[in-house]
């Protein structure tokens, strides 16, 4: 399976193609309206998600409900094109009045500039803003529905937001059944601290980032390759969660906290009952040696603050070379919460490609019968 995305921020739309699921999988079309939903929401978030009311077209793949294991291609159209069809029309249009050139520090702006040989940011950013990771909802979340059809789960929360950290373990249980305050976190007095800082943030025209905790339950073990770098289930994982935009960091399992401990104090002894092999810790995250366990999987991802400061940081303006404020139109103080939501749905389409690379199937009743024939 391949997922393919492509729009601009303030173009017409965003698009997904995904390629290789099987035939069969009934689409819930409302579950993939209510994550576009939960993409917007979340505390912090700016003007333009008033103006947008994102939902999920589809335009092939699926007749009646089901897959017909052809191409899905999924469009979530911009409200606010009827704004910028003036100046982002494919055709002749206004290319010069909403041109940026006070690069913001933090953005693909300067790079892509240079790369790309552009004279005005637009034409990069509109392609780098996080606007893209609507589309990518929902693609992973018609993956989500093919992992459920196998019995894995997904859920998440925010773990640390504007320097606010929840140290609890929570139960993947608990998290699913919790998560969905304004915040993202679980804890009600860790939310409200969160909360308020933001509120200060917000009036100091400043933003901030988090730290994501995800969790994988029900997937079975030997998926992802001791045998093939590249195919190493951590090493696909983390490279997905770090596509997304302002990821800066992702770990598995204890990640970091792994480097100072002593051996003892990391491997998670194996166990034997009844012919039944447990753990009592879960430390490595559910992987070893690049493959599933069968524990749960658990990643945590840092994401920056977003590089769009109303105040506008010192930057140059490359029209002129002179120094300046950089470009700010609007933005999100922070964008943590909805980042769960897209981190979620990249895991979801990172573990459904695992699934269907190993086990392939024409049909979800042949992938289905192939997963339960699979040792836990
Ligand atoms: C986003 C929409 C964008 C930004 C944000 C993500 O809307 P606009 O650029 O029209 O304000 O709010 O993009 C960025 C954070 C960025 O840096 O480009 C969305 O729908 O998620």
């Amino acid at each position: 399976m391949k997922i393919v995305t492509a729009g601009e921020s303030h173009g017409k739309g965003l698009f997904a193609i995904i390629e290789g699921l099987p035939a069969h999988l009934k689409i819930d079309f409302a579950e993939i309206d209510r994550m576009l939903a939960l993409r917007q929401g979340g505390i912090g978030r700016g003007a333009r998600q008033k103006i947008e009311c994102d939902r999920a077209e589809f335009l092939s793949g699926v007749r009646g409900g089901e897959t017909l294991g052809s191409p899905v291609t999924i469009a979530v159209f911009n409200r606010d094109y009827a704004n910028w069809e003036a100046y982002m029309a494919p055709q002749e249009c206004d290319t010069q009045s909403r041109r940026v050139t006070c690069v913001r520090p933090g953005h693909a702006d300067l790079a892509g500039m240079r790369k790309y040989a552009q004279e005005d940011a637009r034409n990069v950013l509109e392609r780098a803003s996080a606007r893209e990771t609507a589309v990518r909802v929902a693609a992973g979340t018609v993956c989500r529905q093919l992992l459920r059809a196998l019995g894995v789960h997904v859920t998440g929360y925010v773990r640390a937001l504007a320097g606010v950290t929840d140290e609890t373990e929570y139960s993947f249980a608990e998290i699913a059944r919790e998560r969905r305050s304004d915040t993202g976190m679980v804890s009600p007095k860790s939310s409200e601290q969160a909360a308020l800082r933001i509120e200060r943030l917000r009036q100091e025209g400043d933003t901030c980032g988090g730290v994501i905790e995800l969790r994988a339950a029900g997937l079975k073990s030997g998926f992802g390759s001791c045998m093939t770098y590249r195919e190493k289930l951590d090493a696909r994982l983390c490279a997905a969660l770090m596509s997304v935009q302002a990821i800066k960091g992702v770990e598995v399992g204890i990640g970091f906290g792994a480097a100072a401990r002593r051996g003892s104090e990391v491997h998670d002894e194996i166990f034997a009952e009844t012919g039944r092999i447990f753990r009592n810790t879960n430390r490595a995250g559910g992987i070893e040696g690049g493959m599933s366990n069968g524990e749960e999987i658990v990643l945590r991802a840092a994401m920056k603050p977003i590089p769009t400061l109303m105040r506008g940081l010192r930057t140059v303006d490359l029209s002129t070379g002179l120094p300046a404020a950089a470009a700010t139109e609007r933005s999100d103080v922070c964008a943590v919460a909805a980042c769960e939501v897209i981190l979620e749905s990249v895991l979801c389409s990172a573990l459904a490609e695992a699934v269907l690379e190993r086990l392939g199937g024409d049909t979800m009743a042949e992938l289905i019968a192939r997963y339960g024939r699979l040792p836990v």
